[in-house]
């Protein structure tokens, strides 16, 4: 597979210079300034295309294109908005950049509540924890139904923590839901936002009334819009699994299941219509077997991430190492490697260690992580390719 790397473009403090040291051969990135919802001009394609390519390095997919809410949700903008997307599509399909990643996900793309868990080695790890995010629901948002979405031992330890928590921990357990995971990667709250909670249930009531079945008919709508440009210039489209791939907060996800995969890919049943294997995100849920999984979809998959995860027994979900996990990455890279040596593949998220301890860096994007995690990677497609 291609060596690839997410790369927040000329201001991300992790040089081309030192990307081409470390291996890798290509880059994932957007237009991360261009709202929501406007057009990608060739002009500004063009301006980072040759930036990445004066460096020795290409553009390889793009991550992600975002889908506006409108689209998601079937507001009236929807046929203005999807023509807008349409052009960016022409514009990258022109300018050589092929592969577009995006994702489906009401309101919030991925969620983390803690973005500093230790571990015992000293490094630390994303964490998803069911009893905070429960509490995020029912005592932040103070969703009107949301005790039915926990169990009652969710629920006990949640209104525990209640009597003790702090504004402070409240402030950490905003920013780590709906703040610091969303903003750099186009989400819909930003840093320095003045009210994020009034405006995160705003954005929630757009969806009153949107049920699975809406949005997986609002997915094909959008999907069958867009083949044609796709076709005329040879964009693959990849969308991105829901991450933790269940429902959350009254929303529906669509994006979660071997079930949901293969609706989606037959709804709209043209190669152009594809798949990024999330394995981070896919091996977050217990009824997922993601080795079958790859097995299955090697076919329509045109981008892969590669991260491993473990369920605990309560449900928590932790960020392992990318040799650990659910993830089960030297099968994955065996798989494949096998399907199409030539699919375009980054390590997803990685424990934050070392000296980036101290560094800012978007969560689960520091360097030293994820060149770490990168050469365990390359070591497992070289002994991979050995065994041929
Ligand atoms: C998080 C990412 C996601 C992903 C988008 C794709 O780290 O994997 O934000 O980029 O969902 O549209």
């Amino acid at each position: 597979m291609e060596r690839t790397w997410r790369w927040f473009g000329p201001k991300d403090q992790i040089t081309l210079e030192m990307l081409r040291q470390i291996g890798v051969e290509g880059l994932v990135t957007a237009l991360h300034d261009v709202p929501n919802g406007e057009v990608w001009t060739p002009e500004a394609i063009k301006e980072l295309k040759d930036y990445i390519e004066k460096a020795g390095l290409h553009w390889s997919v793009v991550e992600s294109l975002p889908v506006s809410e409108a689209i998601k949700y079937g507001g009236p903008d929807r046929d203005k908005l999807i023509e807008n997307y349409k052009i960016s599509l022409k514009n990258l399909g022109e300018a050589g950049v092929k592969t577009v990643c995006y994702n489906f996900m009401p309101v919030i793309d991925w969620i983390r509540t803690d973005l500093k868990k230790r571990n015992a080695d000293g490094s630390y790890s994303l964490y998803f924890d069911r009893v905070q995010f429960a509490y995020f629901d029912v005592y932040i948002l103070k969703r009107e139904g949301a005790e039915k979405d926990y169990s009652p031992e969710e629920l006990k330890k949640a209104a525990e923590w209640d009597k003790t928590i702090t504004e402070a921990e409240k402030d950490r357990l905003i920013e780590a839901i709906i703040i610091k995971t969303q903003g750099f990667v186009n989400g819909n709250i930003k840093e320095g936002e003045n009210n994020p909670v009034e405006k995160f249930k705003k954005l929630l009531a757009l969806y009153d009334g949107i049920d699975k079945k809406q949005l997986r008919e609002n997915l094909k709508y959008f999907l069958e819009q867009i083949m044609p440009t796709c076709e005329k210039y040879g964009v693959n489209m990849c969308v991105h699994p829901d991450d933790p791939p269940f429902a959350v907060l009254g929303l529906p996800r669509i994006v979660t299941s071997a079930e949901d995969i293969d609706w989606f890919l037959k709804a709209v049943d043209n190669p152009h219509n594809g798949l990024t294997f999330c394995a981070g995100s896919l091996s977050a849920g217990i009824h997922n077997d993601v080795s079958a999984m790859a097995k299955r979809f090697a076919n329509r998959t045109h981008f892969v991430h590669l991260r491993s995860t473990e369920v605990e027994p309560n449900g928590n979900v932790l960020e392992t190492s990318h040799l650990a996990g659910r993830g089960h990455i030297v099968e994955l890279v065996r798989i494949f490697e096998k399907e199409n040596p030539s699919l375009p593949m980054r390590v997803d998220h990685a424990q934050l260690m070392l000296d980036d301890i101290h560094k800012s860096y978007n969560p689960g994007y520091s360097f030293l992580g994820r060149m770490h995690a990168l050469a365990q990677v390359m070591g497992i497609m070289a002994a991979v390719k050995s065994e041929k």
